[in-house]
């Protein structure tokens, strides 16, 4: 999870997530060395981080024999910095993770923990469904939780400039697992930026939400599925996931609908999107309910386009990523016995990041302001996209597809 580790995902679109890196990277072996180096600047950070979790309660035994002897590693600060080179197409994110296999082996677990999970859907609210696509997702049904030495990774990245204060508190809420006997630092392994066990949950989200499901006394989230499943249905409810409405669905939108209306920032009652002409996937009417929701077409017009309801932004807070949220509801569907996309998104070719970079600069240069040139196709990039688009008579998706890169003049993908 990185709900509450939502710095470390850009709110951009596509999203590029650490998620989307840590598979890539647990697909490379990347992460299974973490050689332990000397670094000055870690060293002379050391005795800060000390004070800070002294004064936030930690004990000195534990700061004294743990936190004292944790080592830079200069491999996370390698994997916090790379940059990926291209912007990740919705059809290569979604097929990459809603895999038949995946979906085989959800509905296999989710009829292996049925009597728990009716009763974690009973007390929480969350269909078992979900509990499985997230646990698909997370570390693929348990079958790879990570391989690096949390506290090690955490006091690095503490100790490093960029996001110091995050995860100083998150180190220190990982020292207090140590000091409740929740995990011993040698067995506190993880992702490496953080994420533990089966749900890939933050030192800090465990604090405040694992719960023993086992009735052995602990909530042990590397090894009882029944105490990952438990945290993780707890998780969701508390952040207020409404057990009567889905997490949104396929739709189909109208000839001339408006694609301006394609933002989570658009919301409206069901009323409005059935007044525009938007029909399940099936072709039925929307159902006359009392809901907001908003319209996300992921990747451009001629891909599917999905109406999405509130538990998809509780989605959204677990890990802040759109491809990922409609990945969790798309996979429970699936699990659950629901059939494929209607509308298969295109296969296109990725964009490179220096693509969207010139893109960027002839934005800016025709007087649509997309922010300083990144090569990151974020939420300003696709607002200018769109106000491009819609001057030119273009249908106004936000997506950059060939044409609006020919109208700019900038070189194709
Ligand atoms: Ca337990």
């Amino acid at each position: 999870m990185t709900a509450s580790a939502s710095p470390l995902n850009e709110p951009g679109f596509p999203p590029v997530t650490i998620k989307q890196w840590m598979y890539s990277l647990f697909t490379a072996g990347l992460l299974a060395s973490s050689a332990a180096s000397a670094d000055p600047a870690f060293t002379a950070c050391l005795p800060g981080l000390q004070q800070r979790a002294l004064a936030a309660g930690v004990t000195p035994a534990t700061v004294n024999a743990v936190l004292a002897n944790t080592n830079y590693v200069a491999r996370v600060i390698e994997l916090d910095r790379r940059q990926p080179e291209f912007s990740e197409t919705f059809h290569n994110y979604l097929t990459a993770r809603v895999t038949e296999q995946r979906i085989q082996q959800g509905r296999q677990m989710l009829a292996q923990h049925r009597p728990l999970l009716e009763k974690l859907q009973q007390q929480y609210g969350v269909p078992p469904q979900y509990l499985m696509a997230f646990w698909g997702l997370e570390t693929n049904y348990g079958s790879y939780l990570g391989k690096m030495p949390v506290l090690d990774s955490l006091a690095t990245l503490a100790c490093d400039q960029r996001r110091s204060e995050f995860f100083t508190l998150e180190l220190i809420d990982a020292l207090k697992m140590v000091d409740a006997s929740i995990v011993t630092p040698a067995l506190f392994v993880g992702s490496w930026a953080g994420a533990v066990g089966n749900m890939q949950f933050m030192p800090s989200a465990y604090r405040a939400h694992a719960i023993d499901g086992d009735g052995d006394g602990r909530a042990d989230l590397w090894r009882s599925i029944p105490d990952a499943l438990t945290s993780a249905a707890n998780y969701l409810n508390s952040m207020g996931w409404k057990k009567e409405t889905r997490w949104g669905r396929e739709v189909l939108l109208p000839a001339g609908f408006d694609y301006n209306f394609t933002s989570l920032a658009e919301r409206h009652p069901l009323s409005f999107w059935r007044q525009q002409g938007v029909v399940m996937a099936n072709g039925a009417q929307l159902p006359d309910l009392p809901m907001q929701a908003s319209i996300l077409v992921p990747a451009g017009h001629t891909g599917p386009a999905f109406i999405v309801y509130d538990n998809f932004d509780i989605i959204m807070r677990w890990n802040r990523s759109e491809f990922y949220a409609i990945a969790v509801g798309h996979l429970a569907d699936r699990i659950n016995g629901g059939s494929g996309l209607k509308r298969q998104p295109p296969n296109m070719a990725r964009f490179t990041n220096e693509q969207i970079r010139q893109l960027q600069t002839a934005l800016n240069g025709a007087g649509f302001d997309s922010g300083q040139p990144d090569g990151v196709l974020g939420s300003g990039t696709r607002k200018a996209v769109r106000a491009f688009q819609k001057s030119k008579g273009l249908i106004a998706d936000g997506f950059p597809s060939q044409d609006v890169f020919v109208a700019l003049g900038v070189a194709q993908p």
